[in-house]
């Protein structure tokens, strides 16, 4: 009996750690006068994320739209930091192997000013030295031009200038 509650309890302690350490499913809000989304972030079995949403308030067009370092909206989008590149590579698209690990491309919103997201990634992670939990997803006012255009900014930035609305990812 004891030794039967002992394995129990050994199992509940077991699934509340890995529980707790490694969450499947994760969330950010994006929230401006004129812009809102819901993106949700699901780890699906053979190490992809599953990205999923929709964002409205945008005119037609392509949009640079990454996970930054930082989950710090202190100064708004911009202290979010850089893109996250834990392996100090160049910025890119998102299947290019050399790339920043938050490179997830454009979003394309549509006549209706909204943005049905869909994707699959696999680069970025909930755990591990890829995780993205506690980081930000950033949307920018410009296209990206994954690292292949002649300006300046191409291969650190994909030149998508400002930052028109941004979320911390959190647990969900
Ligand atoms: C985000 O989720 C909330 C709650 O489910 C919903 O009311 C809202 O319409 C969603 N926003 C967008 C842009 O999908
Ligand atoms: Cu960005
Ligand atoms: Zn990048």
């Amino acid at each position: 009996m004891l030794l039967q509650l002992t394995f129990l309890a050994a199992i509940a302690l077991a699934t509340a750690h890995h529980g707790f350490t490694t969450p499947s499913r994760a969330i950010a809000v994006l929230s401006t006068e004129t812009i809102r989304g819901n993106i949700t972030f699901t780890q699906v079995q053979d190490g992809k994320v599953h990205v999923q949403g929709g964002i409205t308030g945008l005119p037609p067009g392509e949009y640079g739209f990454h996970v930054h370092e930082k989950g710090d909206l202190s100064g708004g989008c911009l202290s979010t930091g850089s893109h996250f590149n834990p392996e100090h590579k160049d910025h890119g698209h998102p299947n290019d192997v050399n790339r920043h690990v938050g490179d997830l491309g454009n979003v394309v919103f549509d006549e209706n000013h909204y943005s049905r997201i869909d994707l699959v990634d696999d680069q970025i992670s909930l755990s591990g030295p890829h995780g993205i939990i506690g980081r930000a997803v950033v949307l920018h006012e410009k296209a990206d031009d994954y690292g292949k255009s002649d300006h300046p900014d191409s291969r650190k930035t994909g030149n998508a200038g400002g930052r028109v609305a941004c979320g911390v990812i959190g647990i969900l």
